[in-house]
């Protein structure tokens, strides 16, 4: 009897909430609604974010949104917090918009073009660059479906299960940083976004400053939380906006004999990503490191061999250091490499 006692008060203390995945949003509740949306804040009618739902159980991370679309791209996009992801999606070899991220770094997309998933997905972002474009890959494992039609409100379902989503376990204190928009063609900039961000513009870059970020495992025992309300345990984040400037550009040394390293340390005022290029003289690009998400006031070092791109050493003569942080600020050091 006792063990039956037992048995059913574990059972019944399991109370988190497993999301039905057919894009009907009606069995949300009104705490999972982490971020609640104007219903007419759009810049272009027929499109529209009305919010973003977002729940776990044991196994699965859901996202939900409640929206509506007209030859226009809705994204969600997620940061999990372990130190992959992008500052700028402009770049990305699928839905690339151009946003940039402040406070977060998005890692995971979730994407879709006039209400219609045969052209969407999930993706996650994974920082390497490939034929000159940010790399995705499609999101493992994941489940999604749309109930949506163009120009017509609706809902889109998705469940990342904790498995692809932490494949080295949950970290303690693991959270979720998000923000959705909605956007044009290729390379456009957005129309709307939840949480509101008035940096959003139509046809240039959009500054995304305000995100949310929700809590999974409060008490950091590497299990998401249970017995939680989703709302409860969400921020509204905002990142003010700095002036963009290299704050340190050090190098180990201005010459250097073959078989030495150069070392470069950066820093940078702001989010940003950051391009380190060394060309000979006339030019040529002799090698590249980049770096998608750099964070303020950290150095970031990238050690140059005085190797070319297709790793044999450099002939004798100057070269010319080149580092750009984001589209618009740049500096320059000469180095001398002699035998
Ligand atoms: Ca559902
Ligand atoms: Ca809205
Ligand atoms: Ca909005
Ligand atoms: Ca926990």
């Amino acid at each position: 009897m006792s063990t039956l006692l037992a048995l059913l008060i574990l059972v019944s203390s399991t109370t988190y909430h497993t999301i039905q995945v057919d894009g009907n949003l009606q069995d949300w509740t009104s705490d999972e609604l982490v971020i609640p949306d104007a219903p007419n804040d759009c810049a272009v009618t027929g499109n529209e974010i009305y919010g973003i739902y977002m729940t776990w159980d044991a196994n699965y991370l859901y996202v939900g949104a409640s929206y509506k679309l007209q030859n226009k791209a809705l994204l969600i996009l997620l940061d999990r917090g372990i130190g992959k992801g992008v500052h700028d999606i402009n770049n990305l070899n699928w839905y690339p918009r151009n946003f940039q991220f402040f406070g977060m770094n998005a890692d995971i997309i979730i994407a879709l073009w006039n209400a219609d998933l045969g052209t969407g997905g999930v993706r996650e972002i994974t920082g390497e660059i490939i034929n000159n474009r940010m790399n995705t890959r499609p999101f493992p494992g994941v489940l999604v479906q749309n109930r949506a039609v163009s120009g017509d409100s609706g809902g889109i379902e998705v469940a990342l299960s904790f498995s692809s989503l932490f494949p080295d376990g949950i970290p303690e204190g693991a959270k979720i940083k998000a923000v959705s928009v909605i956007a044009g063609s290729d390379n456009e900039g957005g129309v709307e976004s939840a949480p509101d961000n008035p940096w959003v513009r139509p046809f240039q870059a959009s500054a995304i400053r305000r995100i949310v970020e929700i809590i999974l495992d409060s008490n950091t025992d590497g299990v998401p939380d249970e017995n939680v309300r989703p709302v409860e345990v969400t921020d509204t984040l905002f990142t003010e906006e700095k002036i963009l400037k290299i704050s340190r550009f050090d190098l180990s040394q201005r010459s250097a004999k073959i078989g030495e390293i150069i070392n470069i340390e950066l820093s940078v005022t702001d989010y940003t990503s950051l391009d380190v290029a060394v060309y000979t003289e006339r030019g040529e690009l002799v090698k590249r490191f980049s770096m998608q998400n750099a964070e303020p006031d950290r150095i970031y070092s990238f050690a140059w061999d005085l190797k070319n791109l297709s790793s044999t050493y450099v002939p004798q003569g100057m070269y010319i250091i080149v580092i750009k942080a984001g589209e618009y600020v740049r500096e320059k050091r000469a180095v001398f490499v002699y035998r």
